[in-house]
């Protein structure tokens, strides 16, 4: 009877033991897939209507995020092209901007670092080639000028999406096809063809002098 009554008394500390480690190891696979794979990053007075893509930024195999952003309309902003760690959600870089980039990214690696560089554009003519590795700015369409007046120079429209076009100057490198146009202050009843004002571009992707 009394080694009956041990073998039980073994049996059920055995099985807590048992129970305990499930209970450690599903613990510790359910807190540390949910770090892993879930983050929320907040940028303040910031705002987009741009759409995030993936590219791999860090090189730690895990795709990493580039969007356009800024303030308000006409505002210059510090965060108008941002790259995110997409296994962290921490902020590599931001491009300060003269106006909101609402255009998304396409990417391709021109300074041969091994890292995709990004081609962004947005209000007020800005078109940029921004390297993907440090943010520094590879090339730009129209610099910032003082004199500029955003609101009311027509020349000064909207870059929207670039789009890849075969090599046209044979640099070995692809192209940038990439609309422009709208002018927000003209009325709809005003708008001819002559007055839209939208333009289709091809950009040299190495160099937008050419
Ligand atoms: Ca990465
Ligand atoms: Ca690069």
């Amino acid at each position: 009877m009394e080694q009956n009554a041990k073998y039980n008394r073994k049996k059920r500390i055995l099985l807590l033991i048992f129970c305990f480690i499930i209970i450690a190891i599903t613990s510790f696979i359910y807190l540390n897939t949910n770090t892993l794979n879930s983050w929320i990053k907040i940028i303040p007075d910031t705002g987009t209507y741009s759409s995030i893509r993936a590219v791999e930024i860090t090189g730690d195999g895990v795709l990493d995020i580039v969007i356009g952003g800024g303030g308000k309309e006409y505002n210059p902003s510090d965060n108008g092209i941002m790259a995110f760690n997409g296994a962290s959600g921490e902020l590599l870089w931001n491009v300060p901007v003269r106006n909101q980039i609402v255009g998304s990214a396409i990417f391709n690696d021109i300074d041969n670092d091994g890292i995709k560089d990004v081609f962004i554009g947005g209000r007020s003519a800005q078109l940029y080639a921004i390297s993907g590795k440090t943010g520094k700015k590879i090339w730009e369409f129209l610099p910032t000028e003082a004199s500029m007046d955003l609101a009311n120079d027509t020349t000064l429209l909207n870059f929207f999406n670039p789009q890849w076009v075969p090599d046209m100057d044979n640099d070995g490198l692809k192209d940038l096809l990439v609309s422009f146009g709208g002018f927000v202050w003209i009325h709809w009843t005003k708008l001819t063809p002559q007055k839209a004002m939208h333009s289709t571009m091809v950009r040299n992707c190495r160099s937008v002098g050419c």
